[in-house]
């Protein structure tokens, strides 16, 4: 029985933080239908984000903001992540995903001008991280039903950093080693 029941509340002690080689796995995928227990762990995760961008729960209880939260920085060796987010447009993106796969992207790409952060990092890292400007992927939602979604801007820059996770790569292995504000060359590249 997972501790993560609809009624636990994640705090950053629950975080995983980089150094646990689960951040660096390739996570196992979901058995489908989605089982009640791994409903209730997404509910919980989905609290989290919510609580965090909420000033009075996220004092009370000391949590960092998040935007996206994946199963392994909680410890799950599972393919599934939550995202809750108002866009650059002013759509709520509020989405379980599970087992997601990536069926198309743009060529293009963008970068947050500020960089990333990570709730799995308690450093500040500088530097661009290059990622695709728009995305087309296919998952699965929190009851098994399987949907497509096709993300843009900051909406597809969240969906990366989580999917990434579920492949243990850190938003800073995306960025250039030997010149952090380095832009990727050949490819068209645009600050969000
Ligand atoms: O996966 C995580 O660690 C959660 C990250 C996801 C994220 C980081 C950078 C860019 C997009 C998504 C946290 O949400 S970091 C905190 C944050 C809060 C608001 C906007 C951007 C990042
Ligand atoms: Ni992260």
């Amino acid at each position: 029985m997972s501790k993560f029941t609809k009624d636990y509340i994640i705090t950053m002690k629950d975080i995983v933080r980089e150094g646990d080689p689960i951040l660096r796995k390739e996570t196992a995928e979901v058995p489908l239908p989605v089982s009640e227990e791994d409903r209730d762990t997404l509910a919980c995760m989905m609290q989290y984000l919510k609580n965090s961008q909420d000033p009075k729960l996220a004092r009370k209880y000391n949590l960092r903001e998040g935007v996206g939260l994946s199963a392994n920085q909680i410890g799950l060796d599972k393919r599934m992540f939550v995202m809750y987010f108002t866009d650059e447009k002013g759509k709520l993106h509020e989405r379980a995903v599970v087992n997601p796969k990536i069926i198309s992207h743009s060529t293009a790409m963008i970068y947050l001008p500020q960089s990333e952060g990570c709730l799995s990092v308690d450093r500040d890292i500088k530097g661009y991280v290059p990622r695709y400007e728009r995305i087309k992927a296919k998952a699965f939602d929190e009851n098994g039903e399987e949907f497509t979604v096709r993300l843009r801007g900051f909406a597809a820059i969240v969906f990366q950093h989580e999917f990434d996770h579920l492949n243990g790569v850190m938003f800073y292995d995306r960025i250039n080693q030997t010149n952090p504000f380095k832009l990727p060359e050949n490819v068209e590249i645009n600050s969000l």
